[in-house]
């Protein structure tokens, strides 16, 4: 049974493209790429987002940046300005806490509301989505395409079906002819294989799954089988989760030439970690998840992660863990890209161990006093011993 619930989906169209065409009137109406320096076409890298007009040519987010510019060499090839994004994000976070507390944030430019029990205060349900538009759009100079909907996930497909500038509400007696005739991918958790195992059943559309035997199901997916057949039929009792604003802390650089150097690769994860540490740090977080990221030449992309039992957020920690990780990790290709990425937070006011307490105090008062030299005299003026200068940044989640 579907519950009574109004879940609203809010996700900023083209944002860090239209952020850059809201500040500059010249670029409106023309194709604008943010992301690394295409350089001609010769340029590293990839796609952070583009507008509405460069997507018409093909250009979209994680696109190699010099594919992009082969399909538009005239389109506007911005940097990515993460600290004015960011800046645009919590203002828009700011807005939706004025239509309710029942808000999970989904990256930069994303969240979900509950607004169950506040959308009286403004109207209907569909009411209070066109108002968080509204203000957004006052607040911000910015446009959010809204989805609102029972469950979680058909919000969240209802806020993309309308795109840009979107407002789809999509109600209980409604749910089943939105959802159903979408093809099986929509669905949360079909992702390529399971895609193609389901069309080999002859399943194609959400609603052919949802009319399938669930023990058939099960037998052949596992428990998966059973939790996609519910999907599909509306049912998902995952609650909005409020939390601290951000899931997780990442900085990624890509390398100007695929490389095999230990000590290249070594000074830039230690960069990469004085950079996670330092935004958390600034964000009053601790994490106990921390991952590594690598891609190599040709574009495979591996993951490893490890989670610690005292949260953290020091740089010494984090870096002592991705050497670790690294280490662990065979692979005979050379390295085009790696990242660092702490998430599983605590507010960083959290002490486990007492034993522990005063060292980490002291360790406390050495990295606040690094950042205070920082925000005196700049990113680059301090750094350890086995950071070389900055590699080139390309993406911060
Ligand atoms: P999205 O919401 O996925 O994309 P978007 O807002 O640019 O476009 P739309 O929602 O209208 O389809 O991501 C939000 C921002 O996150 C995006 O503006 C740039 C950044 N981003 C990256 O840096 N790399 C990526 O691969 C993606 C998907 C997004
Ligand atoms: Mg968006």
């Amino acid at each position: 049974m579907v519950r009574d619930r109004y879940i609203v989906h809010v996700d900023m169209d083209a944002f860090f493209a239209a952020i850059e065409q809201r500040d500059n009137p010249a670029w409106r109406g023309q194709p604008v790429v943010v992301g690394s320096d295409p350089k001609g076409g010769r340029g590293r890298g990839v796609v952070s987002t583009c507008s509405y007009e460069a997507r018409k040519f093909g250009i979209h987010s994680a696109m190699p940046i010099s594919t992009a510019y082969q399909k538009c060499p005239r389109a506007v090839f911005l940097p990515v300005d993460m600290e004015k994004y960011s800046l645009v994000s919590r203002q828009i976070h700011r807005v939706l806490y004025d239509f309710t507390p029942e808000i999970e944030p989904i990256g930069i430019d994303e969240a979900f509301l509950d607004i169950s029990g506040s959308y009286h205060l403004f109207g209907t349900p569909r009411q209070t989505g066109v108002l968080i538009k509204k203000r957004i759009k006052e607040e911000t100079g910015l446009i959010a395409s809204v989805g609102l909907a029972p469950v979680k996930m058909v919000a969240k497909i209802a806020s993309d079906f309308g795109k840009p500038d979107g407002l789809v509400e999509v109600t209980k007696e409604k749910l089943f002819d939105f959802l159903w005739p979408l093809e099986i991918s929509k669905l949360w958790g079909v992702g390529v294989k399971t895609r193609q195992s389901l069309n080999e059943m002859g399943i194609r559309t959400i609603g052919h799954l949802a009319k399938k035997d669930v023990n058939e199901l099960k037998k052949i997916f596992g428990v998966n089988g059973e939790h996609l057949w519910f999907l599909a039929n509306g049912i998902d009792e995952r609650d909005v989760e409020p939390e601290t604003s951000a899931k997780s802390v990442s900085n990624e650089t890509t390398f100007a030439k695929d490389t095999a150097d230990q000590d290249e690769i070594d000074s830039s994860l230690m960069w990469l970690c004085e950079k996670v540490s330092g935004r958390l740090r600034s964000a009053g977080l601790k994490g106990r998840t921390i991952t590594l990221k690598i891609r190599v030449t040709g574009f495979q992309t591996y993951t490893r992660a490890a989670t610690i039992p005292e949260p953290t957020n020091f740089v010494d920690v984090l870096y002592q863990q991705i050497q670790n990780l690294y280490k662990n990790f065979k692979f005979r290709k050379k390295v085009r890209l790696v990242g660092v990425r702490v998430s599983n937070f605590v507010l960083s006011g959290f002490q486990g161990d007492l034993f522990k307490e005063k060292t980490d105090s002291k360790t406390e008062k050495i990295h606040q006093a690094v950042d205070a030299i920082k925000r005196k005299f700049g990113e680059d003026s301090i750094h350890r011993g086995r950071t070389n200068a900055g590699p080139n940044f390309i993406r911060a989640t």
